[in-house]
């Protein structure tokens, strides 16, 4: 069934080959594109390759310099091929291994390598092995991966063709307003981000090696490229590769401590690997980071409010929600965003103007709250407004307005309720104390954290010491922390996404909601992999 097996030397000699029964083809063609397309530009993350009507699949043996590869026809499904690869390979290791620790290229030429009998027999075992697993019983239905795709997932996939539809244009009127039932869009960095990506990478690899130097990756990557062979990477090998990893983190807006203890842990976690030849150090090294900068942003928790509010209306409580942060980060324009998107989905929402004190807030709520009203109106939800305010004007306890505004919320059946508060700075003690009691006394069910996406050090200073005062105010030996990120502004801040790695590094706590702009439709969720992709760009 196979067209040939060949093992050569990464140099390019022949040690043994196989050529099939029938197969008249030579198989240099074919293992001469190989090597071309895929080995020599260092594309080897996969391990096949096709060659008009034949599938290659090889294996790099980076100890000893060799190349396995096995060929056979496209349209046969071999599911044996790479376990025999594997085989092949641990055996001829096993018996050449005397040979094959010699030094030089000439151990090559001066040794036969009578491999045929041991890779019959290989051969057979393998076949009979795929005979006995081939055919697969087909799944029933609980066992495949249909049954376990959520409605939410459908949900989301249809949004996102249809916002592609619409080409993101812009509604400035609110009575144009796209839909926003169910959960939110991910935020896009670039819309054909995802289907550019993979040829991106290959881009960025290729260019560093042809360029040397240039931008901060093709830099860092092409330096990395001079450390190949079978030799462990050392922290000196690393360190001016850290360095401008660093530089670049920063300039991408992630605060320097944070950029710093990243590069740290990509030196730790890379310390010691072992280079092969033909694996790439910049790929390694681009990979290591990218996976580190998913892992922070995906969320160990998810939120899912419409979820939650959903179980809280069960049990005849309305959920609530207290937004919080520094002066002017958007938290009373994202919070009627958020209003909007509840009343989408059929929620009713009480506002709590608990901004008592910058002069307007009280009113810049109410306006939100008459907009909001006037696209749902009460007519076509049983008289019912879908929005209310609850405000006591200016001056008054924050904490005490909290609490009566969520009484009332209980009475009254309503579903949510949304706390404004006013602006802080965070070396402001009474108010900062003032805050933690509001939350301390009134147990939201979330307590939302607002922050620019233009942020860089100081997220990280903001975010502690909010932290830190809800703690230290708490009357409880758990206190109630942030528990989720609104990240505001992400419109005006290009690909200087590194806030968010700041913001979910700090607090370990997820981007519940992502600020695109000034309607009510600028709300999103945050889609990880846009986010790294941002980040990583040159
Ligand atoms: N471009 C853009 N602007 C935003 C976004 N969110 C809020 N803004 C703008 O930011 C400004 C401040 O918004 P507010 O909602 O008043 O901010 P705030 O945090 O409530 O401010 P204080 O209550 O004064 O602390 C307004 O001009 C908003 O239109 C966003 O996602 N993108
Ligand atoms: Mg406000």
């Amino acid at each position: 069934m196979l067209d040939f097996f060949a093992i050569f030397s990464k140099g390019g000699i022949v040690l043994w080959c196989f050529q099939g029964a029938g197969v008249t083809e030579p198989f240099a063609g074919p293992v001469n594109a190989l090597i071309r397309s895929v080995i020599l530009q260092e594309r080897s993350g996969s391990n096949s390759f096709t060659h008009n009507a034949l599938s290659l699949k090889y294996k790099l043996d980076n100890e000893f310099e060799l190349v396995f590869v096995v060929g056979f026809q496209r349209i046969l499904t071999l599911t044996y091929v790479d376990k025999f690869i594997d085989d092949v390979q641990l055996h001829f290791r096993d018996r050449y291994k005397n040979e094959l620790e010699q030094k030089g290229a000439m151990k090559f030429l001066l040794n036969d390598f009578e491999f045929e009998d041991d890779f019959k027999s290989l051969l057979r075992d393998a076949e009979e092995s795929g005979r006995v697993r081939n055919p697969v019983a087909m799944r029933n239905f609980t066992e495949s991966q249909k049954s376990q795709k959520t409605v939410k997932s459908m949900i989301e996939s249809k949004g996102e063709s249809k916002n592609k539809a619409q080409g993101g244009k812009k509604n400035k009127n609110h009575m144009q307003l796209e839909s926003m039932k169910g959960d939110l869009l991910d935020v896009e960095y670039e819309s054909s981000e995802e289907e550019e990506e993979e040829e991106e990478e290959k881009v960025v690899v290729a260019e560093a090696s042809k360029k040397g130097s240039g931008g901060a990756f093709g830099g860092m990557f092409s330096m990395l490229k001079g450390l190949v062979g079978s030799k462990s990477l050392t922290r000196d090998d690393m360190e001016s590769v850290l360095d401008k990893m660093r530089d670049h983190l920063i300039a991408k807006n992630v605060a320097a401590d944070i950029a710093s203890q990243l590069c740290e842990s990509i030196a730790k976690k890379l310390e010691g690997k072992v280079m092969g030849t033909f694996t790439t150090v910049a790929s390694t090294v681009k990979q290591a980071l990218q996976d580190s900068l998913v892992q922070i942003l995906q969320p160990k928790r998810r939120v899912d409010i419409l979820r939650d509010v959903l179980e809280a209306r069960a049990q005849r409580k309305p959920f609530i929600i207290t937004f919080c942060g520094v002066n002017g980060v958007g938290k009373s324009t994202n919070l009627a965003k958020i209003s909007f998107w509840l009343i989408e989905n059929g929620y009713t929402v009480l506002i709590a103007a608990c901004d008592t004190f910058r002069a307007g807030a009280v009113e810049q709520l109410r306006t939100h709250q008459r907009r909001l009203n006037s696209l749902h109106p009460p007519e076509q939800n049983g008289g019912r407004p879908m929005v209310q305010l609850f405000e006591k004007g200016y001056g008054k306890d924050a904490a005490g307005i909290a609490m009566e505004a969520i009484a009332y919320a209980r009475n009254q059946g309503f579903d949510v309720v949304l706390v404004d508060t006013a602006g802080r700075m965070q070396d402001n003690a009474p108010l900062m104390t003032a805050l933690a009691k509001l939350i301390a006394v009134n147990t939201p069910d979330l307590v939302l954290f607002v922050g620019e996406a233009l942020v860089g050090n100081e997220a990280v200073d903001q975010l502690v010491k909010f932290n830190q005062a809800l703690a230290d105010h708490s009357m409880s030996d758990k206190p109630r922390l942030i528990d989720g990120i609104v990240l505001t502004k992400f419109d005006t801040i290009d690909d200087k996404v590194g806030a968010a790695i700041s913001m979910t590094y700090i607090t370990g706590q997820p981007i519940v909601f992502v600020g695109t702009g000034q309607t009510y439709n600028d709300l999103r969720s945050l889609n990880a992999r846009a986010v790294v992709n941002a980040l990583m760009k040159a």
